[in-house]
């Protein structure tokens, strides 16, 4: 399964290359306010959906760009074809194929792939956290006076919960910040070490399913209730290695 899901990811972002640098005219759509969906982000959900379905005919399919397939064996996957569309519409390298596993009310399995750096992760459940085949490093210890976060929020967030969160993450835990417009490339920088966590509001699971399944495997924990979780709706939360979680304010840790 692994091996098979690598593979998915691999060609998935082959395909998102071949249309990476199109004239936006007729290419993109706008989904909602500075919410983009493209033809690539359609041709990749479908490419995923279609080799998902062959190779796993029991589990179930959920992807950002509409797949919803019920499937027998409680599993589902779950996908975000190009997550960062943004990023990929103006020409930046943050953004990548996402394919996570949900299954026992956990995300179980993912891997990510960002196609423009050649960039492979996976790993979730036994299965150790790798880049490009390589064992991730174990993450440094929480340094404040080095502290930074990665944030993330979707144009829906109100501009005050923004700044709610802004001002708690300079005054209070007093880091720096990061903004990658992709969460899956924001939690990628956790789970390398360039960051000591992420605060992602109006994230929605197909863009950190397979990311937290791969940073469980290290030692970063999510603050996602998944049992009381619709895979459908926008998530409000909190990922951070142990040492940049205990340095939190106890009220960051409520829904922002
Ligand atoms: C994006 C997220 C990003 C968020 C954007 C959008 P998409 O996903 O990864 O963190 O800030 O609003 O939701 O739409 O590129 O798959």
């Amino acid at each position: 399964m692994y091996d098979v899901v690598q593979s998915i990811a691999r060609e998935a972002g082959e395909i998102a290359l071949r249309h990476f640098g199109r004239s936006p005219e007729g290419f993109v759509e706008s989904k909602g306010h500075l919410d983009l969906v493209t033809e690539a982000d359609r041709a990749v959900e479908q490419f995923i959906v279609g080799e998902l379905a062959a190779a796993f005919p029991a589990d179930g399919i959920f992807g950002e760009e509409g797949s919803a397939r019920s499937g027998t064996s409680g599993r589902t996957w779950v996908v975000d074809p190009i997550d960062g569309t943004f990023n990929f519409v103006r020409g930046g390298d943050q953004w990548a194929v996402s394919i996570g596993l949900f299954a026992n009310d956990r995300p179980a399995y993912g891997v990510t792939y960002a196609p423009v750096r050649n960039d492979l992760l996976a790993g979730g459940g036994d299965q150790a956290a790798t880049l490009n085949g390589i064992r991730l490093k174990a993450l440094p210890p929480f340094a404040p006076g080095i502290g930074l976060v990665g944030v993330g929020f979707h144009p829906v967030i109100p501009i005050s919960d923004r700044l709610r969160a802004l001002n708690i993450i300079f005054s209070d835990v007093k880091v720096d910040i990061r903004a990658s417009g992709a969460a899956t490339i924001s939690l990628f920088e956790v789970a390398t070490g360039l960051t000591d966590g992420y605060i992602g509001s109006g994230i929605s699971s197909w863009d950190v399913m397979a990311m937290v399944a791969i940073l469980e495997t290290i030692g970063v924990h999510c603050n996602i209730d998944w049992k009381a979780t619709d895979l459908a709706s926008k998530l409000q939360f909190i990922c951070g290695t142990p040492g940049f979680l205990r340095a939190l304010p106890r009220d960051l840790l409520q829904p922002l």
